[in-house]
């Protein structure tokens, strides 16, 4: 039977933005990150059609000083090694390399903190596995263009891609283009950098966006291939099974619809270099024509991702007829499972369904899968000696890995598995630290208390034994 390979890339991810701090330091400028409140103003930000982008004074910005990764890489990351991991996938701030987004000329100060990073990673044996665009658009780029309903961005995009990958090639061989791609259905905001204008039809234009980032994230393969043929470019996007709620057949149309436009809308486009066949009646029945360049569509063929990396957190159960029996916490809607039990912040946890969706990704794309972020978002307590007794991690963590073990040897090839948050951050969707994922604790509250300190959780000694042993502890 199939087991783990050798070169399995055991590690942990995380997101520039949620945990570097710093976010005006070395001439880094703001990205929409930064403008993302805190606590309970966030989610209404995000889902604010109208978004101004703008501080506020009544807010707090917990992304501003995240954990401070950037005073704190080299204590984080010798961590990281004590843990044993293989490979630490991370993202690149933009608004870092280029302020506005738009500029010609990158900023040094920006290449130089990451040339850091890497070389801090490579000297403690950890392959670094960075995403280029991680939720963190230059703000600039939102503001004046609009986003990425602006075809601009492609030529910008690109002209980054192909600064990191001069810069970086010899110490980073695998890249993400973008995180989350096909969370631009639910949170264009986030994704795209685009809020409603007056009269839009929003969906033409989130499509529109979405076109643009297809074909910017195929001219950087493109780049890649002619700078460093050895580089490996991967897609990444929220993987979730979709259940039909019953077997009536209504119903099951209805899953099948949706899990269609959420795992292979852009999955295709990415893996199979196409839009699918079912995108064409998705598009006359919204209104949706989308605006294509001359050789967009050669591009989308010729250069297609070499890996599919994936989020996974919850499955998605749906029904034609919704009765008020939504299920809360789950940001791509569906109503509640029965035989699910929720997080605390109520994303229904089901390690079945990882096994589920990784066959059925396999199947469609049959190129490498990699898990990039999974992970229980939880309230962590210290003892008064200082520990921190995750076994609830543990669990969800032990039951994901056993899952996806089934799925190796259901026949799926598996590159790797990057947990969520391997050290506590900045929360993407609350603005919260007390939504905790990591390995490693840090001291570090919603009010902004906090020294920083940073230190292991019962699961840190856990994962380590998981790596070193390849997944034989599990
Ligand atoms: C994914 C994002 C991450 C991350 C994670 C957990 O969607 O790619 O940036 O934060 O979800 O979500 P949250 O932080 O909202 O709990």
């Amino acid at each position: 039977m199939k087991q783990i390979k050798s070169d399995f890339l055991w590690g942990g991810a995380t997101a520039a933005n949620q945990l570097e701090g710093a976010y005006a330091t070395d001439g880094k400028g703001l990205s929409i990150a930064d403008v993302m409140p805190g606590g309970k103003h966030r989610m209404n930000v995000i889902h604010d059609p109208q978004f101004d982008f703008e501080l506020k004074e009544e807010y707090t910005y917990p992304n501003h000083d995240g954990i401070d990764f950037y005073h704190h890489y080299k204590e984080d990351i010798a961590l990281f090694a004590e843990m044993g991991f293989k490979t630490y996938r991370m993202s690149i701030a933009w608004s870092r390399i280029f302020p506005n987004g738009d500029e010609t000329e990158p900023n040094e100060a920006g290449l130089q903190f990451y040339d850091n990073v890497f070389d801090e990673l490579l000297k403690n044996g950890i392959e670094p596995l960075v995403t280029i665009s991680h939720y963190e658009l230059p703000l600039h780029l939102a503001k004046e263009y609009g986003g990425w309903r602006d075809r601009r961005l492609v030529t910008f995009f690109e002209r980054y891609s192909r600064v990191l990958f001069e810069r970086y090639q010899g110490k980073v061989k695998y890249w993400l283009t973008f995180n989350e791609i096909n969370g631009a259905q639910f949170m264009p905001m986030l994704s795209l950098g685009m809020a409603m204008r007056e009269d839009e039809n929003m969906l033409q234009s989130t499509y529109q966006g979405l076109h643009h980032q297809f074909v910017a994230s195929s001219l950087a393969t493109k780049a890649a291939r002619e700078i460093d043929p050895s580089m490996q470019i991967g897609c990444m996007l929220i993987a979730a099974p979709v259940y039909a709620y019953s077997s009536n057949p209504v119903d099951v149309q209805f899953a099948l619809e949706a899990e269609r436009m959420m795992n292979y809308f852009c999955g295709d486009v990415h893996v199979r270099g196409a839009y699918p066949a079912f995108a064409d009646r998705f598009f006359a029945e919204n209104g949706i024509e989308l605006v294509f360049e001359d050789g967009d569509l050669d591009l989308l063929r010729d250069y297609t991702v070499d890996f599919f990396s994936l989020s996974y957190y919850m499955s998605r159960t749906e029904k034609a007829e919704k009765d008020g029996d939504e299920a809360g916490g789950n940001i791509m809607s569906g109503v509640k499972n029965p035989y699910l039990k929720a997080s605390d912040w109520g994303w229904e946890i089901d390690p079945d369904g990882l096994r589920i969706i990784l066959n059925k990704l396999y199947d469609r794309y049959q190129i490498p899968l990699f898990i990039v972020e999974n992970g229980l978002g939880a309230y962590d307590e210290v003892e008064p000696d200082g520990a921190i007794h995750d076994s609830y991690r543990i669990a969800y963590l032990e039951g994901h890995l056993k899952a996806m073990m089934e799925a190796i040897q259901d026949g799926v090839e598996m590159m790797g598995y990057t947990s969520w948050g391997c050290i506590d951050l900045v929360s993407a969707s609350t603005g919260e630290y007390s939504k905790r994922y990591g390995f490693i604790y840090v001291d570090k509250h919603d009010d902004g208390s906090g020294t920083l300190a940073r230190s292991r959780k019962d699961s840190f000694y856990w994962y380590k034994e998981v790596i070193a042993t390849n997944g034989a502890a599990l």
